[in-house]
């Protein structure tokens, strides 16, 4: 089997926020042609973005797959469903249950309607690059020529301060 090493986002911030990020854990190991690699720490995030919403648990993990970009995407989609995402009733960037994004897929650049890989906004979240730096560090982001560090370094240096949007492990 041809694999890759994936790393995928994942968040939630609205009903019971560690039992959907567990079961989204162990979900990821139980996809086809796929076995779960690492798991960062869960950590507790302040909401970013336009809407007021309650505050997120974020974490990362890592995966090898022989999915396609867009047959994992499909795979996410379905997690998110079964923990109880509609996303035909709620707002953009609003309180989910679930969120999975493909942050990283091995050495690939994706550019697909419905699909862009690495994700696009990967590079300016400390919520995204704090986890994905536990588990890979050195890992270069395709299309940037940096590491998720150098990344999580200028973002951070970018920011309010160090972690502004970081509450600590949850
Ligand atoms: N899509 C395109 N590229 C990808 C990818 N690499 N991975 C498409 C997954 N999906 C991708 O996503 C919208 C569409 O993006 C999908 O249908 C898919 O085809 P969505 O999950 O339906 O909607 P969304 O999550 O509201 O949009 P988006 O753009 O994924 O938002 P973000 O960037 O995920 O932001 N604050 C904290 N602290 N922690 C969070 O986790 N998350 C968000 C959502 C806002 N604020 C947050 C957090
Ligand atoms: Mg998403």
């Amino acid at each position: 089997m041809d694999e890759t090493i994936v790393y995928i986002g994942i968040g939630s911030n609205l009903g019971d926020r560690r039992a959907h990020i567990t079961e989204a854990i162990r979900s990821l190991g139980a996809l086809p042609e796929t076995s779960l690699g690492e798991a960062a720490t869960v950590i507790e995030t302040e909401p970013v973005g336009p809407i007021e919403q309650g505050a997120f648990l974020n974490t990362a993990a890592s995966i090898q797959t022989g999915l396609t970009p867009m047959e994992l995407l499909e795979c996410l989609q379905a997690i998110e469903r079964g923990r109880g995402r509609d996303r035909n009733t709620e707002a953009r960037w609003g309180p989910r249950t679930l969120d999975l994004d493909i942050l990283i897929f091995g050495d690939r650049v994706v550019r697909e309607s419905g699909l862009i890989v690495p994700h696009k906004r990967l590079h300016e979240r400390a919520f995204v690059l704090i986890p994905l730096a536990e588990i890979a560090p050195e890992l270069v982001v395709p299309g940037t020529g940096r590491t998720v560090q150098q990344l999580l370094d200028a973002s951070l240096g970018a920011d309010a301060g160090p972690g502004a949007d970081l509450r600590g492990p949850a």
